[in-house]
Formats: C-alpha cells, structure tokens, sequence
C-alpha cells in the first residue's frame, strides 16, 4: 500500500479516476481504465496492496488483487523507490514472478532508498519515466488482434494441442467412441493450460461432454 498505484493510474489513464491518499488502504474494489499504447488497446486494473495486516473489506480488495495477477497479461509491480524495500514487497517479487511482469520504481522524484530492486524508475506525481513505461508497456502489448507466444515451449505446447485437437476431430468424424476422442480432447487442453497457467478440471470436459449422448 501507499506506493502510488492508484497515482499511476490516474497518471497514465490522465484523470484523476482512483481515490488517492496518504492513508494505507485505501483502495479496495479494483478500478479499470482503458488506454491505447502504440494502437494496442490496453486494460489497466489498479487493485488493492497485497498485505496481511488489511481488514475485512480491504481483505477482499487484496484477495481480488491475488487474482488479477493470475489473470493479467502484463503486472506492473509498483514500488516506492523513496523507502527500504519490505516483506510484503519480496513477497509480491515471488507473486508476480510466475507472470509477465515489469518491476516499477515509483516515486522517482523523492530521495531514493538503497536496495530497491532495478526497475523502471517513474514519478507519478510529476510523470518523469511515464513514456518509458508506456514503452515498455506496448512492447508485452504486442500486435491488434493477435496473441503473441514468444516462447519456444508455449510454441510447441500450441502445436501439440492442435495436433490433438485434429486427431480428436478426425476420431469424431470416424465414429470412434466418444470416451476414446475425449482423450485426446483432454491433451489438448492440458497443453494449451500449460500456457495460461490454467489447470483445466474435469468440470470442463465433463460440461463439454454433457451435451453429447453417450451411447454404451
Ligand atoms: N512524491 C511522490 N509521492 C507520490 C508519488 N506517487 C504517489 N505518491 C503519494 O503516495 C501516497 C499513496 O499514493 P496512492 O496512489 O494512493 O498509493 P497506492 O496505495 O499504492 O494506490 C499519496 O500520498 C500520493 O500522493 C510519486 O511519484 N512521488
Ligand atoms: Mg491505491
């Protein structure tokens, strides 16, 4: 909390949409706005702090932060580059690590505190480093409407599920037993989860399968 999140926001969205104090805590539902970065439409969530210490309502706003992570293409994680770095921010570092994400130094324009992790040195208050940051915001925000997999593994993760995809296609046209098709199905969604980061259940196949009449 208190870093400047919600003044970032503002910052980059050039109104003064989320609630700014001095006071921890004071965002707690998440606020969104859209911005165009190089003609890539972009979504930015600014969430709740994580922190322990937070009370009911702002334990849910920290609990809905968890899951924007989760679900964020890109997660900016802001610091104050003006204070020692805490706990809660090493603990966030390890949060954010499984996900793109870009470390921001805020408060560009304070004193800065030694051992602060590098990262994109930015002042929301005076908006020294914004462009930076929008820089490096539109090179994670890739192409319109594509997708980029820059990765050589989620490459072949795609291939594979589209291989299995096609064989559980051309196993349906064949009137094989659907059971048998939907192990294939199965393939392909663990591998296009392996991607996102998402463990598709047996909810998923068996939501799909509830549509179809299993004769045995
Ligand atoms: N000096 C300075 N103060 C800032 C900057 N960004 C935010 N603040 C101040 O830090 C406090 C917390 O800001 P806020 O945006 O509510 O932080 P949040 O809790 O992370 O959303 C407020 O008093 C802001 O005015 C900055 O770049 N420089
Ligand atoms: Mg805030």
């Amino acid at each position: 909390p208190n870093v400047g999140k919600s003044s970032l926001l503002n910052r980059l969205l050039n109104e003064q949409r989320a609630i700014v104090t001095d006071i921890p805590g004071t965002t707690r539902d998440i606020v969104c706005g859209d911005i165009m970065v190089d003609g890539v439409r972009v979504k930015l969530s600014d969430t709740a702090g994580i922190r322990d210490d937070a009370d009911t309502v702002e334990q849910i706003g920290v609990d809905r932060a968890r899951k924007a992570i989760q679900h964020a293409d890109l997660v900016l994680l802001v610091l104050d580059a003006s204070r020692p770095i805490t706990q809660q921010d090493t603990d966030l570092l390890a949060l954010a690590s499984s996900r793109a994400h870009l470390v921001v130094r805020n408060k560009s324009d304070l004193p800065q505190a030694a051992g602060v992790p590098d990262g994109i040195a930015v002042s929301a208050k005076t908006g020294e480093g914004i462009a930076e940051l929008l820089r490096h915001i539109a090179t994670h925000a890739g192409q319109p409407g594509e997708t980029l997999l820059t990765q050589a593994r989620h490459m072949n993760l795609a291939r594979n599920a589209a291989d299995s995809l096609l064989e559980c296609a051309q196993r349906v046209a064949a009137g094989d037993p659907l059971d048998l098709c939907a192990v294939y199905l199965n393939d392909a969604l663990r591998a296009l989860g392996e991607i996102t980061g998402e463990q598709a259940n047996d909810d998923v196949l068996d939501s799909i399968f509830s549509t179809f009449c299993v004769g045995k």
